[in-house]
């Protein structure tokens, strides 16, 4: 019975934090590194967005021309940082950007050490277009986009993480902690 009760807890603790995988880097600090941010490269009618529209959860009509409602830039120095809110296992990357070109998305460790990951090219139709790929699954805290080939110019509309985040070691000792706890009074309650 004490068993049966102390497997119950266990599993209630762990369920508690296996959650369901979701996009992480939903609201996350966008950070522009580069110069060239907001240049059209004389293409009419470019207005940059906010930075923070790179993780806002809203993607923009496929075909909206590459400099509109975007975060758009030339050549290939820039970069845009999503800094995670913590550490996340991730499996699945989406992006919103320029049709005619290739991203290199990069991830950082929970050391610190930065990886290169993944290109995504979302190559069909005229101006935005949806790309995604899957993986085996990393664990970062926080991700780069940088153009890696195309035309020159280039846009992000939208950065979409999926993964569920993973808990501080100080969680997983409270955990073990908690375990401990029951194992004890159901001890106690067996001796008694
Ligand atoms: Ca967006
Ligand atoms: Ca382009």
């Amino acid at each position: 019975m004490q068993r049966k009760l102390l497997a119950v807890a266990a599993l209630a603790l762990f369920s508690g934090v296996a959650s369901a995988a979701t996009n992480v880097a939903l609201g996350s600090t966008v950070t522009l590194s580069g110069a060239s941010f907001g240049d059209s490269g004389g293409w009419c009618c470019g207005s940059l967005a906010a930075a923070s529209t790179v993780t806002d959860g809203a993607v923009l009509a496929v075909g909206t021309q590459w400099n509109t409602g975007t975060v758009f830039w030339t050549g290939n120095a820039p970069s845009i940082t999503m800094e995670l809110a913590g550490a996340s296992f991730v499996t699945h990357l989406d992006l919103q950007a320029d049709n005619n070109d290739d991203y290199g998305v990069s991830y950082r460790d929970v050391g610190g050490t930065w990886h290169s990951l993944t290109t995504i090219s979302p190559h069909r139709s005229w101006g935005l277009d949806n790309g995604s790929v899957d993986f085996a699954g990393v664990t970062a805290t926080a991700f780069t986009i940088s153009a890696v080939g195309g035309d020159g110019f280039y846009s992000v509309s939208e950065f979409a993480a999926i993964g569920t985040p993973v808990p501080e070691p100080e969680t997983y000792a409270l955990m073990l902690a908690g375990l401990g706890v029951v194992g004890f009074m159901a001890r106690r309650r067996k001796l008694g």
